[in-house]
């Protein structure tokens, strides 16, 4: 009985995909912190949370990419989040609105080893 068991449970344990990696930025004028500097490839859920008092939303582009994600904006006290596959490199994020970017809105994530 204790080896059907085990024999049955192997394919399911093999099927499991690994759970997303999660990413917290938290911002606030002006500046972000990143909970984590790196990632693994593969899924990710990425969360900004607003510590400030002005809106503020992110933009993430792997440096030599094309693609941009997004969360919009998100208001003071609130949370935003996306899902993504994220490709090995480095990435940049930053705030999009208005001048929050040169005034200290961005930072760099390595995705991968
Ligand atoms: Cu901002």
């Amino acid at each position: 009985m204790g080896a059907i068991l085990a024999v049955a449970l192997v394919p399911v344990a093999t099927a499991s995909s690994p759970p997303p990696a999660r990413l917290q930025i938290s911002a606030d004028e002006f500046g972000v912190a990143l909970s984590r500097s790196s990632i693994p490839t593969g899924p990710a859920i990425v969360e900004l949370v607003n510590y400030g008092e002005d809106d503020h939303d992110l933009a993430l582009r792997r440096i030599g990419g094309k693609r941009t994600y997004r969360i919009g904006i998100v208001h003071p006290g609130q949370t935003g989040s996306l899902e993504a596959r994220l490709r090995a490199g480095r990435f940049t994020l930053w705030c999009t609105l208005a001048d929050h970017r040169s005034r200290g809105m961005q930072a760099t994530l390595r995705v991968g080893s």
